[in-house]
């Protein structure tokens, strides 16, 4: 039989690249195909989350900036400087967390979903028309963000004017000037030419982008111990591969982006520079408190834990 599994980026990204060590798993060690679909074959990121809610996808991979309007607890990923950028750190941190592994699958399993992992996908910069050392260059600036209320709020608060998009129209939108910024991390500004229709770089250091694969619970709960084990298998070894590929994938990116555009500025922004933006982080963490969901606060509080425990 064939299992399908989409994912918001391209085969080459860093979801793809997690997604084919998948297959290549399932494939060597059952009779079960996965098919895969890249960004753009299906749908934006909204729709192929339906599509797996209702069983016509078995996978998915769908970032908590998306998931969030969802799973309101899941917008805990977007108070600004609450994960490190460490690779390492964050790698223990997504394998042993408890939030991530024992309190979130329930929170899945409402919406009809089994989580099977979350990955770190990188630091995430700011890349915009104009240059950025503080909020109040952000000022007017309609700066696009994926569609999560809490990273709408951490933008308000950052002092620009968000604009949540699909991450398809984002590209038109920079170009035509209805938007003059947007945020990601170094790979994705890369491979998506982010830098032909924006200057500046700015390493504000205030997230890395986390992502999440999921299957159909109900698909999942039909399927033999065996094959459960198949797929829990299969996905902790693209987890070890997916921290391994990126590693130093940031850097390389950042150099290729300079190569195509001479002209790009990158700044990492310095301690004193980033504390307005830090300052930020106890409103957002308020605003989490209320708008995300019963478990928010147990989940925010075992989060803390969970990060002190990796570092
Ligand atoms: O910004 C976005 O919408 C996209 N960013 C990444 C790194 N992956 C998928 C997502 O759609």
């Amino acid at each position: 039989d064939t299992w399908r599994y989409a994912f918001e980026e391209a085969m080459e990204e860093v979801q793809g690249k997690f997604a084919q060590k998948f297959k290549e798993e399932i494939e060597a060690n059952s009779d079960h195909e996965i098919q895969l679909f890249p960004f753009g074959t299906l749908g934006e990121s909204d729709s192929i989350m339906e599509q797996t809610q209702s069983g016509i996808l078995q996978f998915v991979d769908q970032s908590p900036g998306f998931t969030g309007a969802l799973i309101p607890e899941a917008q805990v990923f977007f108070v600004p400087y609450l994960l490190p950028q460490d690779t390492a750190t964050l790698a223990t941190f997504f394998e042993d967390s408890k939030a991530i592994n024992e309190m979130f699958p329930p929170l899945y399993a409402e919406q009809g979903l089994e989580l099977l992992t979350m990955f770190p996908e990188g630091e995430v910069m700011m890349t915009t028309t104009e240059a950025v050392a503080g909020p109040e260059d952000l000022d007017e600036v309609k700066f696009r963000v994926m569609t999560n209320p809490l990273l709408v709020e951490s933008y308000k608060a950052f002092g620009a004017t968000p604009t949540p998009l699909p991450w398809g129209e984002v590209y038109g939108a920079l170009q035509t000037g209805i938007i003059q910024g947007q945020e990601n991390p170094a790979f994705y500004i890369e491979s998506t030419k982010m830098y032909e229709v924006t200057d500046h770089i700015t390493r504000t250091g205030h997230n890395n982008f986390t992502t999440a694969v999921m299957a159909n619970k109900e698909f999942f709960d039909g399927l033999s111990d065996e094959d459960k084990s198949l797929v829990t298998n299969a996905i902790d070894a693209a987890f070890d591969y997916i921290i391994a590929y990126q590693e130093g994938l940031t850097d390389a990116s950042l150099a290729k982006v300079m190569e195509a555009k001479p002209s790009m500025t990158i700044t990492t922004l310095t301690e004193e520079q980033r504390a307005p933006f830090k300052a930020t982080a106890a409103s957002v963490e308020e605003e989490f408190l209320k708008i995300g969901g019963d478990q928010a606060g147990a989940i925010l509080e075992q989060l803390k834990a969970d990060l002190a425990a990796a570092q």
